[in-house]
């Protein structure tokens, strides 16, 4: 007999009850089909599905708060105050509704028809993914005056729906604890989920969503928690992600409408820096590669702007065109629709494709939009302005630009003369170091395997993209050597903003720096370079960083090294009661020129001992909000986000 067969025989089940767990039977058996991974993204997946289906509740209008726990034991509850899951006897399948919802594949929200339900996760799987992913699940319902309870082992239910209490409230409290033989991580990331539902609180304002970690306790002795809750919504994301950024109009510009059935929600601000960062959602998923509704809102910008700024005169003596990328320099912008059949796709299926959404955002913002200049005729007046000079700045870009390339065309194989190549052609064998120094760089050079792993030494900080205008990008020396060691090139015209990666020359570009303040320093202005101009290297997996070890132990002829400082407490535990001296020697390295060759080697570079981190976008908006702040102005919020999460950096100042 079968597991399912086994299973069927002892609980006495129907003939209609076998589908139902060869559907869950089929998702532990392919995760990732319904998950994506099993890693540290499907993992929080689960929490996110659950709390997808609160999110519609509230959405309906009878939900105001959702509460998210991390128990010590990395399981995971989601409470809501919506209607509570219906709980009554469902005549097709012969079992309560709730047990439908909780194991038949795709059965979430199928008793409400008419219910407005949009959210529903990237894989948009429902909740019975969660529970046959799930060693255990306990689901309460508080409606109708009772409290309703089943518990399930790896989705079958451990038995019937019970009532437990009489209650007068109602709602849906769900915990699951994620089966470890499934799961490859096992530790919930509480940045990561905290991030998750500020911006669900703010993509769906009036909902109150609580975070609560019962892993950990603060200095006062309490559960570190968070409430995320925005009366605004949009217009608060925005101030939230340019909090250090300088805006040049008093308030955000808010747009919100429906067209043909398409609720949305664009709210953008202009801000003294020279970057673009529009983020864009569909039913509370981060569009990453953008689609239909993206284009509309710039498509609409881009007139609405020209249109009202040709009018006011302002744009008389300008000597050259204006582009659409001018009206965008500086501009934060957020737009959020809700479509209730959405094609997703794209590499990452996070493009919509539905056309009809073009023409409705379109139509919305130009609307709104010219409404808005007119009645704002000083920030309208600030606005263009803005866009002058951006035209002005790409214009004296293009000229340092077609510079730059000529120079590359004269000098031959256009390759920097610091960059020590591999001989290896293909780019899929070949790796990158960037390291910091020339020094270092002269060591990683003798260490390397020469065959497959190139060295491209960078001088010092290297220019701090996050403040500087575009065309002194192309001015500086170590940033125009990474482009062309890379092979990648970029333009600042619209059509042409796309890396052309089916160039790049090596596929793991790995940044090794020192192990210290300095170093951390010079790792996070060259990550902020990759993610502000060549983020797609980084979505596409590319981007490493090496981690050098920090201590090395020695005693007699043993030596070992340590990358943290538990290693260093065990490893000086272990030299001590197996020798017979007290005669250990530590030796913490500050830096990579620390190192002679071979140990550099031996510990950072050998891929059959080093270990490499690779740098991946968790939530692009929240990405975006840090490096602004890290790379910014305004020290403050920066000393405060690096006073939190120095616990999580191996560096000592
Ligand atoms: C469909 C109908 C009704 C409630 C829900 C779905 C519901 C589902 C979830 C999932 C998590 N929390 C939830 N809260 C409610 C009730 C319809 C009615 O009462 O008429």
């Amino acid at each position: 007999m079968t597991d399912i067969e086994k299973d069927l025989a002892s609980k006495n089940y129907t003939a209609d009850n076998i589908q139902v767990l060869e559907g869950l039977e089929a998702v532990r058996k392919r995760p990732a089909m319904y998950i994506g991974d099993v890693n540290v993204r499907g993992l929080h997946h689960l929490v996110y599905e659950v709390v997808d289906n609160s999110i519609d509740e509230a959405l309906a209008g009878y939900c105001t708060k959702i509460e998210v726990t991390i128990h010590p034991d990395n399981s995971i509850t989601v409470t809501d105050n919506g209607r509570g899951i219906p709980v009554d006897f469902h005549e097709k399948e012969k079992k309560s509704a709730l047990e439908v919802v909780m194991t038949l594949l795709h059965a979430g929200g199928k008793f409400d028809k008419d219910s407005y339900k949009v959210s529903g996760g990237l894989h948009g799987v429902g909740v019975s993914v969660v529970n046959a992913l799930s060693s255990k699940l306990k689901v309460t319902v508080q409606r109708g005056g009772k409290t309703h309870q089943q518990e399930y082992s790896c989705g079958k239910p451990d038995y019937s729906i019970k009532i437990i209490e009489d209650t007068s409230n109602t709602g849906t409290t769900t915990t699951f604890k994620p089966d470890d033989s499934i799961f490859m991580v096992k530790q919930y990331d509480y940045a990561i989920l905290s991030s998750r539902l500020r911006e669900l609180a703010f993509l769906n304002k009036g909902i109150t969503l609580v975070i609560f970690d019962e892993r950990e306790k603060d200095d006062d002795g309490n559960f570190i928690t968070d409430t995320f809750f925005s009366k605004e919504g949009l217009p608060d994301f925005i101030e939230y992600l340019d909090a250090t950024r300088e805006k040049l109009i008093p308030e955000p510009i808010s747009m919100e409408g429906e067209r043909n059935g398409i609720p949305m929600e664009i709210a953008m601000q202009y801000n003294t820096s020279f970057s673009e960062n529009l983020h864009s959602y569909v039913n509370n998923i981060n569009t990453h590669e953008g689609g239909t509704h993206l284009a509309g809102f710039r498509r609409a910008l881009t007139r609405t702007l020209k249109s009202y700024a040709e009018k006011s005169g302002m744009l008389a003596k300008l000597k050259f065109d204006i582009s659409g990328d001018d009206f965008r320099e500086g501009l934060t912008s957020i737009i959020s629709v809700k479509v209730q059949e959405p094609q997703f796709e794209g590499q990452t299926k996070t493009k919509l494709g539905n056309s009809e959404v073009m023409g409705v955002v379109d139509q919305l913002v130009s609307e709104l939009l010219t409404y808005y200049l007119e009645e704002h005729p000083k920030e309208a007046k600030t606005i263009v302005n803005k866009v002058i000079l951006a035209a002005t700045a790409r214009h004296a870009a293009r000229k340092a630009r077609e510079l730059v390339q000529r120079k590359n065309i004269l000098s031959g194989s256009g390759l920097p003369g610091k960059l020590a190549d591999c001989s290896e052609k293909d780019p899929s064998l070949c790796e990158i170091y960037l390291v910091e120094g020339d020094s270092a760089g002269g060591t990683a050079k003798q260490g390397r395997d020469r065959r497959y792993q190139a060295i491209l030494p960078l001088r010092g900080k290297i220019l701090n993209v996050e403040k500087a205008m575009q065309y002194k990008i192309f001015e500086s020396e170590e940033i125009k050597n990474m482009f062309t060691a890379l092979g990648v090139t970029i333009g600042t015209e619209e059509d042409s903003k796309a890396l052309n990666l089916e160039k790049l020359r090596y596929h793991k570009i790995i940044i090794m720096t020192d192990a210290d303040v300095d170093g951390s320093h010079i790792a996070t202005l060259i990550l902020t370079f990759f993610f502000r101009y060549m983020k797609e290297l980084i979505e596409n997996g590319n981007v490493f960083i090496a981690t050098p070890p920090l201590y090395l132990i020695k005693k007699g002829s043993s030596e070992k090294y340590c990358w943290s400082e538990e290693e260093r407490v065990s490893v000086v535990k272990e030299f001590s009661s197996n020798g017979k001296e007290t005669g250990i020697h530590i030796q913490r390295y500050k830096g990579l020129g620390e190192m002679n060759a071979e140990q550099l080697w031996d510990t950072t570079m050998n891929p059959e001992f080093r270990t490499l981190r690779m740098v991946t976008i968790e939530n692009g908006t929240e990405a975006d909000r840090i490096f602004s702040m890290l790379m910014g102005d305004e020290v403050p919020p920066r000393r405060e986000f690096i006073e939190k999460n120095a616990k999580y950096a191996n560096i000592d100042a």
